[in-house]
């Protein structure tokens, strides 16, 4: 029998970097039967780690999708990386899922990475679950991870499991709502079974059936009033009351256990199953229809089909794997589809699902599922699919903008064409991954969330295609103009011998207000420049404008008025008056006290209390302008500034070192401004170095 979206779960692991996300999902699946044999981390061999580079470094780098059927469900899970370098996955797994299960290391507690996440899931009102792992090592405390949770979160997490024992004790853990106790297998690779629950563990037990009690009543009146009246709640009315707080991210279920001891898995299985959240209970989606009309539409299997794009993977051997989220409908192969974004009309082949790196085919991909469109050489990303006569969009990923910037070169001048197509490719798999070419600094640009990204995607260009690629911090794209009026006049004159060259022209150049670009006025009286030279004279503006006489960038925000010139009825032409022009915008340059302009960006920190200090004074000594400063919860600050960008290119690697890794920033384009002093003769110098070096090159 096919499946229905009823019988759909899925779930997003997420969490601070190397909590055991991969390693408890690997156990999953073994106590879910898709693995006779559980791997590690250390053997290179889980079904999510599967990339090379991931192998290799050990960590996890993209989202992988895999599923086991437990109870007549198929819960897809999507494990996603924990490092900040990796948070697009992070997204993609989030905008695939409906709930979330946040790992939490039992010896560390709520590590930065997991704050962050939970307040992009505050954001999103996603039901979230919290499943505290390895509380198999020494120092962990379930109690005190709770607390934690608490206190930077101000939630309860109520227990759905408790632990027998922490630390080196640690013995297993009891499913509170089933009352079922499951011992910790001798070893990994053996299945944990239920048995009684030990005398001794009675009373948690009680008191934390209490505490299920009230919050699975708590959201519903009627299961409250049987509560007060009754004393308790039978296991069903406990399981209605959790399913309608779950899935209004009313409370957040918690669970005791070890991914690597095979521990407390089972019992989050069986929950997962029946409480959490089915794709029917996804919040509305927006979507634009073709005339731009906003409207939301809701997961339901018996509208015609509709699905996102939710990641792109080029992999060696499949090749190219589109991944799907279905909204509505049922897609199955052979469908005629039309890409919303070009209206192109498609056909599908054949569907899959993925347990990792192993695709296995389906007959079908039902509303709430997610899957794969193989070999779709036209699907990108956020790109909606649909079977509607009036097809509408769905949104798009909501992607953090990369802040790490680097220029790039291939070593061997001759590869340069093919580094570019390797990193146009990476850039299509890895949306917070992007390659531009800066006009202005004449350089290819890279830009992502940090080195650790965009050393694995070089790496990896590196080991498939043996191109070295070197980076290097990028130019500024610094710009010129003037801070008052002046006149200047230019006669461009060559007549010796034949046809000659002859144009004079008088400028009044004036600084305009920032970000006003360039205007031109004909102000000639009487016909002294005919109006047939006015464009061959704007072009010799023009031409001007692109390299200023202080440094050679562009200049900007000038209004030139003609106001008198010279022709001669045998020997002008558009040449000559462009030359003349040029020559006299030159010179009024000279004359109008030029300055450089700097971009000055909008930079937004986030930083924990205890770094604040070492953040501000490190962003005066940047010559930053701090706008505000204001606590977001979890004992996180958020500082507003305004920097110039030459003083933040490093700034993804020297806030981490300065905050252990737990700081983040955003950063955005504000506005240009004028430097002066030593720092603009160091830009000066720089200009002049760098034209010397081109010289010689060329
Ligand atoms: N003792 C113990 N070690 C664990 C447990 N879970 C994971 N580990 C170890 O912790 C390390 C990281 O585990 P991963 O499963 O890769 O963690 P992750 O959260 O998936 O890491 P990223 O995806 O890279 O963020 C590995 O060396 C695991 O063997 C556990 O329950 N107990
Ligand atoms: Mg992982």
């Amino acid at each position: 029998m096919p499946l229905s979206t009823e019988q759909i779960r899925n779930i997003a692991i997420a969490g601070h970097g190397s909590t055991g996300k991969t390693t408890l999902l690997e156990h999953i699946l073994f106590q879910g039967g898709v693995i006779s044999k559980p791997e590690t981390i250390e053997s290179g061999k889980t079904v999510s780690d599967y990339g090379d580079d991931e192998i290799a470094r050990k960590i996890s780098v993209r989202s992988s999708l895999t599923h086991c059927l437990w109870k007549d469900k198929k819960i897809n899970f999507v494990d996603a990386p924990g490092s900040s370098d990796f948070v697009g996955e992070v997204v993609i797994a989030l905008r695939a899922c409906e709930s979330v299960l946040v790992l939490i290391d039992a010896k560390s507690g709520v590590q930065i990475e997991t704050i962050k996440l939970w307040r992009n899931l505050d954001a999103r009102q996603k039901p979230r679950m919290v499943f505290v792992t390895r509380m198999d090592e020494d120092r962990a405390s379930f109690d005190a991870a709770l607390k934690d949770i608490k206190d930077k979160f101000k939630v309860s997490a109520v227990p759905i499991t408790i632990p027998m024992g922490e630390g080196l004790e640690f013995g297993g853990v009891i499913d509170v709502i089933n009352s079922k106790a499951y011992v910790r297998p001798a070893s990994h690779d053996q299945k944990e079974v239920a048995s009684e629950i030990p005398a001794e563990y009675k009373d948690a037990v009680e008191t934390a059936r209490i505490q299920l009690c009230e919050a699975a009543a708590e959201g519903d009146d009627a299961l409250m009033e049987k509560y007060l009246d009754q004393g308790e709640l039978s296991p069903e009315d406990m399981l209605t009351g959790l399913r309608g707080a779950l899935a209004q991210a009313k409370i957040v279920p918690a669970f005791a256990g070890s991914g690597l001891c095979n521990s407390g898995v089972t019992a989050f299985l069986d929950f997962a199953a029946s409480i959490a959240p089915s794709p029917l209970s996804l919040l509305p989606e927006e979507v634009t229809d073709a005339e731009g009309k906003q409207a939301t539409i809701s997961v339901d299997s018996k509208l015609p089909a509709s699905a996102i794009v939710i990641k792109t993977q080029i992999d060696q051997f499949s090749g190219r794997l589109s991944f799907v989220k279905v909204i509505t409908g049922e897609l199955v192969p052979e469908l005629d589809i039309i890409n919303v974004r070009d209206g192109r009309r498609e056909r599908l082949s054949k569907l899959y699902t993925l347990q990792g790196k192993k695709l296995e085919e389906v007959p079908s991909l039902p509303a709430g599922d997610i899957g794969i469109i193989a070999k779709s050489a036209s699907l990108k990303t956020n790109d909606t699919v649909s079977t509607y006569d009036r097809p509408f969009a769905f949104a798009s990923l909501k992607l953090p903008t990369p802040v790490h910037l680097l220029a790039i070169s291939a070593s061997n001048k001759k590869e340069e064409d093919k580094l570019n197509e390797m990193l146009l490719k990476a850039a299509e798999e890895d949306l917070t991954f992007q390659i531009n070419y800066n006009v202005e600094t004449k350089e290819t640009v890279i830009a992502g969330m940090g080195d650790l990204q965009i050393n694995m995607i070089l790496d990896k260009i590196k080991n498939m295609t043996k191109i070295v690629a070197e980076t290097r911090v990028p130019r500024v794209a610094y710009r010129e103009t003037i801070t008052k009026k002046a006149t200047a006049e230019y006669t461009h004159k060559k007549q010796s011998g034949g046809h000659g060259q002859y144009g004079r022209v008088v400028f009044d150049l004036e600084p305009l207000e920032r970000g006003k670009g360039y205007e031109f006025e004909n102000k000639v009286f009487g016909g002294a420049v005919s109006k047939g030279f006015m464009p061959g004279i704007e072009k010799g503006i023009h031409q001007a404008m692109e390299a200023g006489i202080l440094a050679g960038y562009p200049v900007v925000d000038t209004k030139t008025s003609i106001i008198d010139g010279k022709e001669h009825p045998v020997d002008s032409s558009e040449m000559a008056f462009k030359l003349a022009a040029r020559g006299a915008f030159r010179e009024a340059m000279r004359q109008a006290s030029p300055v450089l302009l700097e971009p000055i960006m909008n930079l937004t920190v986030y930083v924990e209390e205890k770094n604040l200090g070492d953040v501000m004074s490190d962003l005066s000594s940047r010559r930053g302008r701090i706008s505000g400063q204001n606590p977001i919860g979890g004992g996180i600050i958020v500082v507003n500034a305004q920097v110039p960008q030459a003083e933040l290119l490093r700034y993804a690697i020297d806030l981490r070192s300065m905050t252990s890794g737990t700081g983040s920033f955003e950063v955005e384009f504000s506005h240009y401004a004028p430097i002066a002093g030593k720092i603009a003769d160091d830009v000066i110098k720089a200009a002049q170095a760098f034209k010397t070096a081109e010289t010689e090159e060329e």
